[in-house]
């Protein structure tokens, strides 16, 4: 009881959160700060002010040990006696702002150390014409934000054993021959290209969508890929896997074997339904 009572609390701050920073984005400052985060990207004043929204927030919240954010360089401690850890992306897909694309928040809650195999539950947001939540403790649930400012349950999502979107992430120069491939044999068997460049959109599409795949390769300019692993790959894997798909660096059997040894790594990762992971795994 105590411990759904806990997420009830984690989950009830991120619904708040969202509401805020999708009122930043309306109105914001869309220009960029003088800083750049951990791993190089230089950034805008709305990651700064999101990271600030989501750490404010979290900081109220008795049951988190620590935080750690794309937007900080290390981890931040919360409470000493905390049981969760919450790792976020709090503007994904941030670049895209300024032309008014969707772009997201995503949070993976572990319960103790940071490692995979605690992960409890993946949250993330979508900032677009809607704002839209999802909620991944054993399945997977999707909410919508009504005129009266609550969280509305709108379905469960779950993915088809195939599907049709192909969205390929990556510099398509530096691609490997064997990714190539790949991805033609699934443009040559009819899928549809469905990129917008944020990560957080593009796989709440392949979801809402029922299926297909979602790829970012290791390339030359990337050579252990570009997206992180402890707070966007592994709740994005979770997520992707409670739905019933599955996911893979192309080595492992799935993302969410790979042990997190820096709090900023990434990782070459592919998502999608079983049908396409097969594929990637045995061309
Ligand atoms: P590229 C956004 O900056 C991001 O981190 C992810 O949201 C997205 O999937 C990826 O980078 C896009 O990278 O190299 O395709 O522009």
């Amino acid at each position: 009881m105590q411990k759904g009572y806990k997420m009830q609390e984690i989950i009830k701050a991120v619904q708040d959160i969202a509401i805020k920073i999708s009122e930043v984005l309306k109105y914001g400052d869309l220009g960029y700060a003088t800083s750049s985060n951990a791993t190089g990207d230089t950034q805008l004043k709305l990651d700064i002010l999101s990271d600030e929204i989501i750490e404010n927030r979290l900081k109220e919240l008795k049951c988190v040990s620590s935080i750690i954010s794309e937007e900080k360089e290390s981890p931040l401690l919360i409470d000493k006696d905390g049981e969760y850890i919450i790792a976020y992306d709090p503007l994904d897909g941030s670049s895209l702002v300024d032309v008014n694309f969707a772009v997201g928040s995503i949070f993976g809650i572990y319960k103790g150390a940071l490692d995979a195999k605690n992960l409890v539950a993946a949250i993330y947001t979508v900032y677009g014409p809607r704002v839209e939540l999802v909620v991944c403790q054993d399945d997977v649930r999707l909410f919508r934000l009504d005129r009266a400012g609550e969280f509305k349950f709108i379905k469960t999502l779950e993915l088809k054993e195939k599907g049709k979107l192909n969205a390929t992430g990556g510099t398509q120069k530096g691609w490997s021959d064997s990714h190539r491939s790949m991805i033609k044999s699934l443009f040559d068997d009819g899928y549809r290209l469905r990129y917008s460049g944020a990560m957080v959109s593009d796989l709440h599409q392949v979801l809402l969508k029922g299926g297909g795949l979602f790829s970012y390769p290791a390339t030359p300019d990337a050579p252990n890929g570009k997206l992180r692993l402890a707070f966007e790959v592994l709740p994005f894997a979770y997520i992707y896997e409670k739905a019933g798909g599955a996911t893979t660096n192309g080595v492992n059997s799935s993302l969410l074997d790979i042990k997190i040894e820096q709090t900023h790594q990434t990782t070459p990762c592919y998502f999608g339904s079983k049908f396409e992971i097969d594929r990637v795994r045995n061309g």
